[in-house]
């Protein structure tokens, strides 16, 4: 019988404790502390970026998901879509190679690229030095995205305005169960691949349930990169988040 959630089955958490996570050798405590030194120092190179982007009415996202969900090919049909309508910029995050910026590149917006070598997911630091070399513009839609990964991204601040989560149809209804700490961090889910549906048994209502189930409030919206289906109720949706230009950035 295991001893923590009562299954009864061979079960092994390694998710209890204050740190909620285990590194052989160092006692929780001990990585408590090394988690706070570091979340602490990222809090404040994004609290910098946060107060750039305030100052210049930027509405900065951060585009967290799974590898391959879409989110490259999501941003260059909504850069496609949206150019000339507001000032654009992209900051691309990925282990290596400068794939993603190039294919940014070529909608004609502007990349900087930021390889992270063994890193799992961008911070507060990372961004800042890019945004010194991208230089936005006032009010600028800057979409960050991140390294590919549903966990790493989820604990670190860029200064963004809103995690954007991105879920394709082909990975399954239950991640948001499975990784909730990123869709408890999002506020908007797109829900990606949606001209697959017809091919596959993916249950979109018991998705939308579940990533419910982990934060109430989080919005969700149903799209496909491919076809352009829902993309328009995405473009609305950053229209309206995006800050007036005399009030503050949210
Ligand atoms: N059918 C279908 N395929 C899609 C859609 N969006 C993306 N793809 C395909 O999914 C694959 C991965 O797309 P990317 O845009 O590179 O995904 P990504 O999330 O940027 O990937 P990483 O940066 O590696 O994490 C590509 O083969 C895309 O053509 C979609 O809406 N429908
Ligand atoms: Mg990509």
């Amino acid at each position: 019988m295991c001893t923590v959630c009562g299954c009864g089955d061979a079960h092994h958490h390694y998710g209890q404790g204050v740190a909620r996570a285990h590194a052989p050798g160092l006692s929780q405590a001990r990585m408590v502390k090394i988690e706070q030194d570091i979340l602490g120092k990222n809090a404040e190179y994004a609290q910098r970026n946060r107060a750039r982007f305030r100052e210049q009415g930027i509405l900065a996202l951060n585009l967290v998901s799974s590898p391959g969900s879409g989110k490259t090919s999501l941003l260059t049909r909504t850069l496609t879509d949206l150019k000339g309508q507001y000032p654009l910029a992209v900051i691309e995050g990925d282990q290596e190679t400068s794939q993603d910026a190039d294919r940014i590149r070529a909608t004609g917006v502007s990349a900087v690229q930021i390889n992270t070598g063994k890193g799992c997911h961008l911070d507060g630091h990372m961004v800042g030095h890019a945004l010194e070399t991208l230089n936005p513009d006032p009010g600028a839609l800057l979409f960050i995205e991140n390294v590919g990964n549903l966990v790493c991204p989820a604990a670190f601040d860029l200064g963004e305005a809103h995690k954007v989560a991105i879920l394709s149809v082909t990975e399954g209804e239950d991640k948001p169960i499975k990784y909730p700490d990123m869709f408890a961090a999002a506020d908007l889910m797109l829900l990606n691949k949606t001209d697959l549906l017809p091919h596959l048994d993916f249950d979109v209502a018991l998705c939308m349930e579940y990533a419910r189930r982990i934060h109430p409030d989080i919005e969700i919206l149903q799209v496909s990169a491919k076809t352009g289906a829902g993309m328009e109720q995405w473009y609305q949706w950053l229209r309206a988040h995006r800050p007036e230009p005399e009030s503050p950035a949210r």
